[in-house]
C-alpha cells in the first residue's frame, strides 16, 4: 500500500492539485512540507489533523518538513477568516513557536532513520528586502490572480476588506514552497482545505520561477456529525498542552464522540490499521451502549499525546470522577481532576477544631439547609473523598482530609465540591 492509499482509506484527502500524486507517491520517496503558525500558546486537537497526515508520510519513508511560521505568523493568514486579525507581538510569537515546536516532537520522529526536520520560514525571510521582496516574488503574482482567491474575495465583500499586509500573505506561503522546492528538494505540500489557495499559488509560483511541477494535497476540514465546531468542548478548544487541557479532559473529550463520528475519528487520530478499525467499529454497532470504539479512541489518542503515564492519570481521575478511591492519588492529581468543580477554601484551623459534615454541607452551599442536609445523610446521599456516611453527627477534623490540605464532598452521584485547607 502507499501512503497515498493509506491517506485516502483513512479520511485525509480533500482535493488533489493533480490525479497523478497517487503514481508519484507510488514510485517516489518526496519531501513533503505542512506549515503551522505560531498564532496561539499551543497546538490544539484540529492541528493534530495534519500532524497525524505527516507521521504517516513518515512511516511510509517519505521525508517530512513540518514548518513553523515564524514569518507567517508575524503577518496573518487571511485563509478561512472572516475579519483582520490582530498583530501579535515577537514575544508571543517566539513564546508561541517554542511550545509548538515541543508538541510536534511528540507525534513526528525527529530521531530515527528518517528523522523529521524542523524548519522555521523566518530563517529565509528575515533578510530579505522588501525591495527584493518586490522585484524577486512579487513580480511573478499579477494582482488578478491574487484577487481570485477565495480569502481574498471573501474579505473584498466584508465590511473591514483586508489590509496589504494579509492580503500579501499569499506571496510569503508561496515563496515558502519555492524554497524548500530549491533547499530541500521538496515537491508536496499538505494543509487543510482552507489552505487550498494558497497551496496553489506556490505551485504556480514554481512553474513559473522554475518551470517546475510540484504537487499539493489538502485534507478536509473536520466537523462533526451535529455540525459543531471540532475540537471545541463546551466552546473551548481541546489543546495538545497537558496544562491547557489535563489528560483527563483530553481523554474525556474523545471518550464523548458520538457513534455517528467514532469511526472517522479512529481512522484520522490513531494509528490503529484501518481493517482492524472498521472491525472494531463493526461489532461497536452491534452494542453502541459499552462505547467500545470510543474506549479505544480515547486511549489511543491519549496515549499518542500524553504516553502511557498520562492515560494512566487519565483513568485514574475518571474512576475518580465514578467514586472511586482517592487514597492512591497525589496532591497535584486531585486538583487537577477536581479542578472543574466548585470549592470552597478554609482555615486549617477550623478543620483542626474539628467540623460538623452538615456545618459543612451548609457552608460549601452542597445543602441549602441543615435540615436538607440531615436527611441527605441518612439517606446514604453523602460522601467524604468518595466513601458513604450515614452519621450525620460526624465530626471531621484534620485526619479526614488527603494530604492534610484536601478534602473532597459528594452529594449523590456527580456533585462533587473541593474543599482546600489552608
Ligand atoms: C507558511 C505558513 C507556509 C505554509 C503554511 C503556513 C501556515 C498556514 C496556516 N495554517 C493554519 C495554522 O497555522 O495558517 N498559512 O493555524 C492551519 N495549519 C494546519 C492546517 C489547517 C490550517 O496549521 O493546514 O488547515 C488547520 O487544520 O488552518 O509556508
Amino acid at each position: 500500500m502507499s501512503v497515498y492509499e493509506e491517506l485516502e482509506k483513512r479520511g485525509f484527502i480533500s482535493q488533489v492539485t493533480d490525479l497523478e500524486i497517487k503514481r508519484y507517491l507510488e514510485d517516489n520517496k518526496v519531501a513533503v512540507y505542512c506549515g503551522f503558525d505560531p498564532t496561539a500558546e499551543s497546538l490544539h486537537v484540529g492541528n493534530l489533523v495534519p500532524l497525524m497526515g505527516l507521521a504517516h508520510f513518515q512511516r511510509y519513508g517519505h521525508k517530512v518538513l513540518p514548518l513553523v511560521g515564524g514569518a507567517t505568523g508575524m503577518i496573518g493568514d487571511p485563509s478561512g477568516r472572516s475579519e483582520e486579525r490582530n498583530l501579535q507581538s515577537v514575544e508571543q510569537i517566539e513564546k508561541n513557536l517554542k511550545a509548538i515546536k515541543k508538541q510536534m516532537k511528540i507525534v513526528l520522529d525527529f530521531d530515527g532513520e528518517n528523522k523529521a526536520l524542523m524548519l522555521n520560514n523566518y530563517d529565509w525571510t528575515c533578510d530579505m528586502s522588501i525591495l527584493d521582496w518586490l522585484r524577486d516574488v512579487g513580480k511573478h503574482f499579477t494582482v488578478s490572480y491574487m484577487l481570485a482567491k477565495d480569502s481574498v474575495k471573501t474579505r473584498l465583500a466584508s465590511e473591514n476588506g483586508i489590509s496589504y499586509t494579509e492580503f500579501s500573505y499569499m506571496t510569503l506561503q508561496s515563496y515558502d514552497f519555492l524554497y524548500l522546492y530549491r533547499n530541500y528538494n521538496c515537491t508536496l505540500q499538505f494543509g487543510g482545505s482552507d489552505q487550498w489557495g494558497n497551496i496553489t499559488a506556490g505551485l504556480e509560483l514554481i512553474r513559473r520561477v522554475e518551470g517546475e511541477k510540484v504537487f499539493g494535497i489538502t485534507f478536509p476540514l473536520v466537523t462533526t456529525s451535529t455540525g459543531e465546531k471540532f475540537g471545541k468542548s463546551a466552546g473551548n478548544a481541546v489543546w495538545l498542552d497537558a496544562e491547557k487541557t489535563t489528560p483527563y479532559q483530553y481523554y474525556q473529550y474523545w471518550i464523548n464522540v458520538s457513534d455517528e463520528d467514532v469511526e472517522k475519528m479512529l481512522k484520522l487520530f490513531t494509528f490503529i490499521d484501518v481493517s482492524k478499525i472498521e472491525e472494531v467499529c463493526k461489532k461497536h454497532k452491534e452494542a453502541p451502549h459499552l462505547r467500545k470504539a470510543q474506549t479505544l479512541l480515547a486511549e489511543e489518542a491519549t496515549k499518542i499525546m500524553h504516553g502511557e503515564e498520562g492515560l494512566q492519570s487519565a483513568k485514574n481521575a475518571s474512576s475518580a470522577l465514578f467514586g472511586g478511591d482517592l487514597k492512591g492519588l497525589s496532591e497535584k492529581e486531585l486538583r487537577t481532576i477536581f479542578n472543574d468543580v466548585p470549592s470552597t477554601l478554609m482555615e486549617k484551623n477550623k478543620i483542626m477544631d474539628g467540623i460538623n459534615i452538615i456545618d459543612l454541607l451548609v457552608m460549601t452551599k452542597m445543602q441549602t439547609s441543615k435540615g436538607n442536609a440531615r436527611r441527605l445523610i441518612q439517606q446514604g446521599g453523602c460522601y467524604i473523598n468518595n466513601q458513604q456516611t450515614t452519621d450525620s453527627d460526624y465530626v471531621l477534623d484534620l485526619s479526614d482530609t488527603l494530604h492534610s490540605s484536601i478534602l473532597i464532598l459528594r452529594c449523590g452521584k456527580k456533585n462533587y465540591h473541593l474543599v482546600s485547607v489552608k
